[in-house]
């Protein structure tokens, strides 16, 4: 194969003489092409769905590129041109059809199933302008469209299209698949439905647009406002959508491939992928009833095909809508919903199991964990916590249908493609095994007193963070010292995740430094997140965050050994920048609420260390890294589920008993901070800090600040600090999204 010539004969002309744009869609055809030519064609009897709101992919051309095993040959032609790679790849703009870690997920699942040769394929919706985009305007989140989708892109147009119905009208849909191919392996589908009139112009003034317009508005927005009655129809109607759709592609895929439909679970396997997607579970009941089945069968027949993941235990994410909305919007599915809640009550007679509960909310999960076969956690301790406490009443009853899955992250992405130096050192030094077996990277073990190897690793993080201050100079135009700690914090704006805590101690450091305690190395703090545009205190945090950010820089006492950034729009494609040049990985929830977390694993991969609470997946790095190669603070889970049970925490005890704590959280509302910032905003967070603090921010902060102190003197050690990053390393294979498939599909799907 001579890709020189086939990719001449793309452009049409000399690669030399083509526009960047013009490469870039040449590539993106002949990609297109070469994976086609590795769609499965051996007819599997049995195919896995993965049905999901959200598909966080990234950009897809170098990863595409990687997978088929091309890459370099293709850099290689491109640079012979005068052309780059690097800029070619910012030539694509980035699906906006996720918003977090849940999503992400999905899409390195996407990765590990093509890899492994297994058949799965994903289902979820095409939405035009998905997450919105994230402007910064006064030190205040402004939300924008964004606009992604281009008449030449990964989408192709298919022609299965069905007719949903709603109540008083249909909407027809459309298909569009993005392909997904696996390192040096098949390709399967992603399946993105499509309603055929959505309307881009209804959108004005930001991301505001008639939520009542459900013909033109279905697939506009990710998670669009469900703060009043509209918006939560808004998103029934997206979900039904959702499912109603795929769950008649999948009955006509298995079908086609000569099922009977009493047979359903030998051909089809649907992960739910948290409750977005609970309404197929119905919906397949439905259908099947419509082709004859009798209700008892159908709901056993779904029963054995379904398994569920739980992404959450936070109460207020856990979706119930009230039976009305349903009524509204979905009423064929009531009457099957009712019996699902009878069935229930038949057997149990304890409210807390029902699925409409007496006020009349249907609690999604609910269904799940009674109509699937399988009901899995994402990280040891969140399985532990569903078992003994959420879901204990449910666990009672179906022991064997809870297992844990650890979430994993594709190496492919987050380490190849984003990190090439310090894959190509790892492949000088173990060679190439790693990329399809990662346990492999403990091989790096040997050479944890290799002097010239552990300066290789210092080397590299070097450059990254060097390509990263070049970065935050083009896209933000902020500059950053290349010599600083980079201390990084990027997740979904949330209260539990604590990026407030964080904030504070920027604020505790700061008033040090004015104090004449001056850091050894000065440090860069860098934040990254997105705020849902109706989470008001969210919103507040990242004002505190920015207006901390002006303020400093405008301190030419502090501004030489602190600084603070706030990455605008933070995504897939900043974060393949952010993590290679991270020396410290934030990971700070409130034990027992982040269900697993998976930058944790990314950043470790990539040689950073964490500071972290004992939460989600940082209990199982400590465990891998041990005592030494970690930063732990806080709260056990154990005792914060206490407190929450014994309702005896309160933020005003640590606020009038601890001086420092004082000290740092009456800043927020200094003339200082008031002067660059918003009275309204300021004050309103300064409040629920300080009578509040749902989780307990006040209450680890004094842990938090001695470990973080801890942290930047042990970083004066180079050289026992990069013994940790090789360890960290070496001991990050386990978080191969190629071994938590493996474990779905051993425990859970049961293919080939
Ligand atoms: C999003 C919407 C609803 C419910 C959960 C989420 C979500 O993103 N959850 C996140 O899932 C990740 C993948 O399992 C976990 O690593 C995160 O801890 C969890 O917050």
């Amino acid at each position: 194969m001579n890709l020189s010539r086939i990719l001449k004969s793309k452009c049409n002309k000399d690669i030399s003489s083509c526009s960047n744009e013009e490469i870039y869609f040449a590539l993106l055809e002949m990609v297109q092409e070469f994976g086609e030519n590795k769609v499965n064609e051996r007819q599997d009897k049995k195919k896995l769905y993965y049905i999901s709101a959200e598909f966080l992919i990234g950009k897809l051309l170098s990863n595409n590129l990687i997978n088929l095993g091309i890459y370099d040959e293709i850099k290689g032609i491109l640079n012979d041109n005068g052309k780059s790679i690097s800029e070619i790849e910012e030539v694509e703009p980035e699906p906006s059809l996720g918003n977090g870690g849940l999503g992400r997920l999905a899409a390195c699942f996407l990765d590990s199933i093509a890899t492994l040769g297994l058949p799965g394929d994903g289902i979820g919706l095409n939405y035009h302008f998905g997450l919105f985009k994230q402007l910064f305007k006064n030190n205040l989140q402004n939300e924008e469209i964004n606009e992604w989708i281009e008449k030449q892109s990964c989408l192709k147009k298919t022609d299965v299209t069905y007719n949903i119905d709603f109540d008083g009208f249909t909407l027809s849909s459309r298909l569009y698949d993005i392909n997904i191919t696996g390192y040096n392996n098949a390709t399967n589908k992603l399946h993105l439905f499509d309603v055929e009139t959505v309307d881009e112009t209804i959108v004005n003034d930001g991301i505001n647009f008639d939520k009542e317009d459900i013909k033109k508005n279905l697939t506009l927005f990710l998670y669009p406002d469900d703060s009043d009655e509209k918006g939560h129809l808004l998103r029934i109607y997206q979900q039904y959508f959702m499912v109603s759709n795929g769950a008649r592609f999948i009955l006509d895929e298995c079908i086609a491939k000569g099922s009977n439909l009493h047979d359903l679970y030998d051909y089809a396997v649907i992960q739910i992928n948290d409750t977005h997607p609970t309404m197929v579970i119905p919906e397949l009941i439905r259908l099947l009833v419509e082709k004859g089945i009798e209700m008892d069968e159908a709901i056993e027949i779904v029963s054995k095909t379904c398994a569920y993941t739980n992404h959450t235990i936070l109460a207020e994410a856990l979706e119930k809508w009230p039976i009305a909305y349903l009524e509204k919007a979905v009423p064929q599915l009531i009457p099957i919903i009712k019996e699902l809640d009878k069935k229930v009550r038949a057997k149990y007679d304890e409210e807390s199991l029902y699925i409409i509960d007496k006020n009349k909310n249907v609690h999604m999960a609910h269904i799940d964990i009674h109509y699937t076969f399988s009901v899995n956690g994402v990280a040891s301790l969140h399985t532990d916590i569903l078992k003994n406490n959420e879901l204990n009443n449910f666990y009672k009853i179906y022991p064997e249908k809870f297992n844990n899955k650890t979430n994993g992250i594709t190496f492919r992405r987050w380490l190849m493609h984003c990190n090439p130096e310090l894959t190509k050192l790892i492949e000088k030094l173990i060679g190439n095994g790693f990329k399809v077996d990662a346990e492999k990277l403990q091989d790096l073990i040997k050479y944890v007193d290799d002097k010239e190897v552990l300066q290789q690793l210092l080397d590299i993080k070097q450059e990254n963070k060097i390509r990263l201050k070049n970065y935050l100079k083009k896209v933000q135009n902020i500059d950053i010292d290349e010599n600083s700690i980079f201390d990084i914090q990027i997740k979904r704006l949330h209260e539990y995740k604590r990026q407030q805590m964080n904030a504070l101690y920027v604020i505790y450091k700061y008033l040090q430094i004015k104090k004449g305690n001056i850091p050894t190395t000065p440090i860069t703090v860098i934040f990254g997140a997105k705020a849902a545009p109706a989470y008001i205190i969210a919103k507040d945090i990242i004002h505190l965050i920015l207006c901390l950010q002006e303020l400093i820089e405008n301190d030419d006492e502090v501004n030489k050994h602190l600084k603070v950034v706030m990455v605008e729009n933070y995504n897939v494609t900043s974060a393949e920048k952010l993590i290679p040049a991270c020396d410290i990985s934030e990971q700070i929830s409130l034990a027992s609420k982040e269900a697993s977390g998976t930058g944790n694993m990314k950043f470790m991969l990539n040689g950073a260390l964490t500071l972290g609470t004992e939460d989600g997946a940082n209990v199982e790095i400590h465990e891998l890294v041990g005592e030494e190669n970690i930063f732990i603070f806080g709260e056990s889970s154990d005792n914060v589920i206490k407190h929450y049970e014994d309702g005896d925490y309160d933020p005003l005890d640590f606020y009038i008993k601890n001086k420092n704590i004082k000290e740092v959280v009456d800043f927020i509302v200094s003339d200082d901070l008031m002067n660059v910032g918003c009275e309204e905003n300021l004050i309103r967070l300064y409040k629920e800090i300080m009578r509040k603090d749902w989780f307990m921010g006040l209450l680890d902060f004094q842990s938090y600040c001695y470990k973080k102190e801890k942290l930047f003197k042990e970083y004066e050690n180079r050289e026992k600090w990069s013994k940790r990053m090789l360890v960290n390393i070496s001991k990050a294979g386990y978080f191969s999204s190629d071994r938590t498939i493996t474990e779905y599909n051993n425990d859970i799907w049961k293919l080939r």
